[in-house]
């Protein structure tokens, strides 16, 4: 599909197994964050990851995606964060500063600890976008999320 990454299965090394992922979700709009949640958990564990292995914090909101990300990045034993959230634009800009804050604090954090920490948040117009995205017909960004986080650790 064009614009999105290569979904289904990827090859990994054995490594992966081994390592061990957090994935903060976001509690607002939780039908669409617990559909990306498990989208991004079933695809961990199609590539290997242990179910022991697979972390999850919840977190209030999008803007809290940074912080929690951070608390779990600082973990010695997580080697990759894959933040999740979903922000539906409303009548006021809250929209614009929740999505600017959170994409600023997600690459801060990458910056920061030096692990990859996963941009995972759907920024929609409608909740009609977002479904699409969250295991409607553009498929799952959760899914994707993980993808690139294991990507990112066997590159
Ligand atoms: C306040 C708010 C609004 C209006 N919309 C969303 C949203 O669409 N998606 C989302 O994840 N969070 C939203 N929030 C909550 C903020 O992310 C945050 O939790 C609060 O502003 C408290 O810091």
């Amino acid at each position: 599909m064009a614009g999105t990454l290569t979904s289904g299965k990827i090859k990994t090394s054995k490594k992966i197994s081994n390592r061990k992922f957090a994935i903060v979700v976001a509690e607002w709009n939780d039908e669409i964050t617990e559909a990306l949640y498990e989208g991004a958990r079933n695809s961990l564990l199609a590539h290997g990851v242990k179910k022991s292995n697979i972390i999850r914090k919840n977190v209030p909101g999008s803007f809290e995606l940074t912080l929690g990300g951070l608390w779990m990045a600082e973990k010695r034993d997580i080697s990759a964060v894959i933040c999740l959230g979903c922000v539906i634009q409303g009548d006021t800009p809250h929209f614009d500063y929740i999505c600017q804050a959170v994409a600023n604090g997600i690459t801060e954090v990458n910056i920061k600890t030096r692990k990859p920490i996963i941009f995972g948040v759907l920024t929609t117009l409608n909740k009609q976008q977002a479904m699409d995205r969250a295991g409607g017909k553009l498929g799952n960004k959760g899914e994707e999320a993980a993808l690139t986080a294991i990507k990112m650790l066997e590159s």
